[in-house]
This record gives structure tokens, C-alpha cells and sequence, in this order.
């Protein structure tokens, strides 16, 4: 059983964000405030229900989903896309591939040195994120 990444979790760094947007379509100006942002991700898990709130002073960002079931997501207030969405384990990594408009999408999450780790694929583009534990 891979360990909970349930929790309240800040960001500690994100490198590529700006190629990770890029590669979304979003506008110059949406980015440049966005890559000031310190993202709070909140994970919770209720039953095979796991619900991931991504918590900013600009957009929040909610979905929630059960792994092994795909299901239809859109990223509202984000790139506002559809996709099929299918989370998986994948050894100890929660992985999300998001089949749609854009080639190559998907996320993985996974814990290593007590730090909640993100990794967010578009394209050829991918974003690294860490969070670290808020007590
Ligand atoms: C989502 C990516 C950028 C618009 C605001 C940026 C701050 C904060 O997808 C993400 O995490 C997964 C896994 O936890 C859950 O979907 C991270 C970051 C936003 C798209 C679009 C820039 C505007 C937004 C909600």
C-alpha cells in the first residue's frame, strides 16, 4: 500500500511552470502573474473517493476522482479543456494521464523525502513541482 499523500500541502518550487502554461495556451498576462503563485495543494481521500483542491490567491482548482475510473474532467478557469481522464497507482506514484485536445498530457504525484512531488507533462513540456507539509 503506497503511503497517503492525503493532507494540506505548500509549495516549496516549480520549475517550468512557464513551459507547462506555454505549452496549455494560456496568455502572456495570465502567466505572468501565475508563476508568482505559491500553490497550496489540499489532497483528501473519503472511501476510494480522492478529492484535490489546488488552492491559489488568483484560481482555485477542484476535481475529484476514483482511481481505476476514468472520467470526464474540465479544467475550469484553467486551459477550460475537456479531457478523458483515467488516475492510476503506478507503483508508489497516483498517475493521471488526461486524454484530449492535447498530446502528452498527464500528472503524476508521489512522496519522496516526506515532500509531496508533482510532475505535470504537456506536450514536451514538463513542470516539477515540490510542496512541503503544512503542520
Ligand atoms: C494546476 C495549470 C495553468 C492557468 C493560474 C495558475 C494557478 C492554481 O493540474 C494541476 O495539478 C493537478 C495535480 O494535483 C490537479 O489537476 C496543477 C496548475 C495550473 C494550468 C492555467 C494559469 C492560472 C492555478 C489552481
Amino acid at each position: 500500500m503506497p503511503v497517503s499523500l492525503c493532507g494540506t500541502w505548500d509549495m516549496v518550487s516549480n520549475v517550468n511552470f512557464e513551459g507547462y502554461m506555454i505549452a496549455l495556451g494560456i496568455g502572456l498576462y495570465t502567466r505572468k502573474i501565475a508563476l508568482k503563485l505559491k500553490h497550496r495543494k489540499v489532497i483528501e481521500q473519503v472511501g476510494d473517493q480522492y478529492v484535490v483542491k489546488t488552492i491559489s490567491t488568483l484560481k482555485n482548482y477542484t476535481f475529484s476522482f476514483r482511481v481505476n475510473e476514468e472520467f470526464q474532467e474540465f479544467t475550469k478557469g484553467l486551459d477550460d479543456r475537456h479531457c478523458k481522464s483515467l488516475v492510476t497507482w503506478e507503483g508508489n506514484k497516483l498517475v493521471c494521464i488526461q486524454k484530449g485536445e492535447k498530446k502528452n498530457r498527464s500528472w503524476a504525484h508521489w512522496i519522496e523525502d516526506d515532500k509531496l512531488h508533482l510532475e505535470l507533462h504537456c506536450e514536451d513540456q514538463v513542470c516539477k513541482q515540490v510542496f512541503k507539509r503544512v503542520v
